[in-house]
């Protein structure tokens, strides 16, 4: 069994893509070089399903046969791979977790839809004609159906107080969100920071945050490393064919979490975009859950996923 190189990384993503663009800077701060898939950012994206089975959100990092969904579970595989430097120092260990959990969640759907008000969306589709916003707009309602978003005028302000909350932890003069040392908490906060920026119409929201605007810098300064070299998907679909799934490391089924080794499974984010992902199950821990599944172009693959913002259940056809 041979161990990955960093030059095994494929990263599938696209580049408005506030997720991937927080994988991008963790890549950049590890110096980590990376091959570069650019998916389709509606359905149909046959190229992604067939390596993920069904999960179709953005972004997910393809090493070989083996297939990690979430930013907050690539963000680990990057950190075993390449442990310096960390997203992890012990120092901020729990607080950078739950700042990252909150700037993933809270942070990112209130940034959202705040940049897309109709004054910032120009910005953000970069004048592309208005059926091609149409469709995004359906594919989005049709990926979270049940959500209740924020109307602009809520919006704006829960905008105004979160940004007075990431301010005010900086006001101590720290560098990074979790003291003088960089952590997960400053990727996942960047990237919805990086998506209102994208939207100057809208983004004078940030002035009222200088040192907010000062850690960005700090923060960017890092993340830059070398883009991903482009691979198209059938290449993708070809490596992971050759590679072999479970080629990479190891995994096993704990006992005592509930499901045995080899029994089929569903995978489903539980916030949106909860498509199944159907397969045997071949790992699973307090981390990370993983299944095998065939694929008539990408063979066997191993998809793997966080257990946070999972569920999984056995699967009665
Ligand atoms: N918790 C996920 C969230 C990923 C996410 O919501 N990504 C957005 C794009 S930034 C998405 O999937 N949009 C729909 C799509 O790309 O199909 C993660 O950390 O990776």
């Amino acid at each position: 069994m041979s161990h990955p190189t960093a030059s095994d990384l494929i990263l599938h993503h696209y580049a408005t893509s506030p997720f991937s663009e927080k994988v991008r800077l963790i890549l950049g701060y590890k110096r980590l070089a990376w091959r570069s898939v650019t998916v389709p950012m509606v359905l149909p994206k046959p190229d992604v399903v067939a390596l993920t089975g069904g999960y179709r959100r953005t972004p997910f990092l393809q090493i070989g046969a083996d297939i990690y969904c979430d930013s907050a579970l690539i963000a680990r595989v990057l950190e075993r791979l390449a442990p310096e430097p960390t997203l992890y120092p012990p120092a901020s260990a729990g607080s950078a977790e739950l700042l990252s959990h909150w700037a993933d969640s809270a942070l990112f759907w209130t940034a959202i839809p705040y940049t897309m008000q109709p004054a910032g969306l120009a910005s953000i589709f970069n004048n592309a004609p208005p059926e091609a916003i149409k469709v995004f707009g359906a594919d989005r309602a049709a990926m979270s159906p049940h959500f209740r978003r924020p109307t602009v005028a809520d919006g704006s302000v829960q905008l105004q107080i979160y940004l007075a909350w990431l301010e005010g932890q900086l006001a101590d003069g720290r560098a990074f969100f979790g003291g003088d040392e960089v952590s997960i908490a400053d990727f996942s906060v960047a990237h919805p920071i990086w998506f209102i920026r994208r939207a100057p119409p809208v983004a004078g929201v940030l002035d009222a945050c200088p040192r907010l605007a000062a850690w960005y810098e700090r923060v960017q300064a890092l993340g830059q490393g070398q883009p991903g070299e482009k691979v198209d998907a059938a290449e993708a679909l070809r490596l992971a064919a050759s590679a072999g799934a479970g080629a990479r490391e190891p995994s096993a089924v704990q006992a005592g979490l509930g499901f045995e080794a080899g029994e089929t499974v569903s995978v489903a984010a539980t916030d949106y975009g909860s498509d199944l992902v159907l397969g045997q199950l071949v790992g699973l821990s307090a981390d990370e859950v993983a299944v095998r599944r065939e694929d008539e172009r990408a063979g066997a693959v191993v998809v793997h996923f966080p257990r946070i913002g999972f569920q999984i259940k056995k699967f009665t056809p």
